[in-house]
């Protein structure tokens, strides 16, 4: 079920893509991403074809906004509208986004510019635009009724501001939020530093953490879920449909996260230790930073992460918060783990044909074959080179390869593990293994078939004294 996607050069994104709204008026154009059958492909970095150099960002499953120069002053056009987006193989949203998709396409600047954003409205209500975290003259906040009236529908407004500060910025309405946020509107912008050597990494990726709630079946997100969404998403995208960040070993890398949800999320890498290099606020100082394999991500939150890619393989990268890494379904069952529902399946069975007996052994359902309704993604899924992955929503890879190119974000395919380094079954001699004290004797689970000496006889219990003391 894993896509070996192909990355679009930002090039070829706009050669393909662009849509002239404004016809002989002054307003740039808005490239888009045509919906429906937009690509939700991870375009490639988009080098600056003029102003000031910087180092370009890739956004996960998502794309940079290209811009027109006007004496001087960076003009980028967003058209809030309807768009279609696959959240993944097998599941289609219908959400409301900037220029064909959600999220809306990445704003790059550089620090000092003068940047001019055309916002054209094609949303049935009136929207508004607020630049989260910029420092920026007060009436280009774009708090509706306060900073500036509703942008209504037809109607395109004008935002013009110097991109102060170098960071790690979002875009979102500050109309109707709670509905036009629940449909997925939302970007990411990136300012970089005038000195483009200044803070500079090999890759540095951005993706924006947003949620939804979709009825399986259904296309649309209920927008009046306060809590209990069933999509944790990625930049509207769901394990397995995130693209993996691959990395050349070596690499320094800057992963940027906003938190556009309605919860934390704890964002965890494998197999590195990375530090916060930047918050809301900007860049932290390198005395104030400390190693971390976990970093908490607050609502409304920002955060850079960086480390060096020393270690070849596939390393998971996920929100700790397990049920953010399961898709649509059934997070609201009751443990069945130890419940003997065998006699109980077979009457059901007379009166149910389809009913399963689920949960009794774990919730694994990596190898169940269940019928899903259209439009909907499984639970658990996702098929790596051992099995199932079980996992959906807020999960993804970073694929650390050797000798990659400079500019290759290609999917590498399966890590190919040294001789030797995988975890496998052990068939020989077994230590005891010593259980805390007190603990009620175990019922041993019977093997499937006898596999090679077993250590001790069942039920064996090795008591260990409170002074440390060990007697059988
Ligand atoms: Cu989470």
């Amino acid at each position: 079920m894993t896509n070996r996607r192909s990355f679009l050069s930002g090039a070829a994104l706009i050669g393909a893509g662009m849509v002239t709204k404004a016809g002989a008026a002054s307003l740039p154009e808005a490239p888009q991403q045509s919906s429906p059958g937009s690509s939700a492909a991870t375009a490639g970095p988009l080098a600056p074809p003029n102003g000031r150099p910087y180092n370009p960002v890739v956004t996960l499953n998502g794309w940079t906004l290209p811009w027109r120069m006007k004496n001087g002053v960076k003009e980028f056009h967003l058209v809030a509208e309807e768009v279609e987006r696959e959240i993944a193989p097998g599941m289609t949203a219908r959400l409301w986004g900037y220029n064909g998709q959600s999220p809306g396409p990445t704003i790059e600047v550089v620090e000092g510019d003068r940047v001019r954003i055309f916002v054209t409205n094609k949303l049935p209500e009136h929207t508004s635009i607020h630049w989260h975290g910029q420092i920026l003259p007060n009436g280009m906040d774009g708090v509706t009724g306060l900073t500036q009236p509703g942008i209504e529908p037809g109607k395109t407004f004008v935002y013009e501001f110097i991109a102060r500060n170098a960071g790690t910025f979002m875009y979102h309405p500050h109309a109707d939020e709670m509905a036009q946020m629940a449909m997925g509107m939302m970007g990411f912008w990136v300012t970089h530093p005038r000195n483009p050597a200044l803070h500079a990494v090999d890759r540095d990726f951005v993706f924006l953490l947003n949620a939804y709630d979709i009825e399986p079946g259904s296309f649309k997100p209920k927008i009046n879920t306060m809590l209990d969404f069933n999509l944790w998403t990625f930049n509207s995208r769901v394990f397995p449909g995130i693209d993996p960040m691959v990395v050349r070993k070596g690499d320094r890398v800057r992963i940027r996260a906003g938190n556009l949800t309605m919860t934390n999320h704890p964002i965890h890498l494998h197999g590195h230790t990375f530090e916060v290099t930047g918050t809301d606020g900007g860049w932290v100082r390198p005395s104030a930073r400390w190693p971390e394999v976990t970093t908490d991500i607050a609502v409304g939150q920002m955060r850079s992460i960086e480390f060096v890619a020393e270690h070849a393989g596939d390393w998971a990268f996920h929100c700790h918060k397990s049920h953010h890494t399961m898709n649509a379904m059934g997070h609201d069952v009751p443990n069945m783990i130890g419940v003997d529902h065998s006699g109980v399946a077979e009457k059901i069975n007379k009166l149910v044909p389809d009913y399963m007996v689920m949960g009794d052994k774990g919730g694994s359902m990596g190898g169940m074959q269940m019928e899903l309704p259209e439009n909907t993604l499984p639970m658990m899924t996702g098929e790596g080179p051992f099995g199932g992955i079980e996992m959906g929503g807020m999960f993804t890879t970073v694929k650390v390869r050797e000798g990659l190119g400079r500019n290759d974000y290609k999917d590498p395919g399966w890590f190919k593990h040294p001789q030797g380094t995988v975890a496998r079954e052990w068939t020989g001699e077994l230590p005891p293994a010593p259980r805390a004290p007190n603990a009620p004797a175990a019922a041993a689970p019977k093997p499937a078939a006898p596999s090679g000496h077993q250590h001790g006889h069942e039920g064996h219990v090795m008591e260990v004294k409170r002074d440390g003391a060990h007697k059988h």
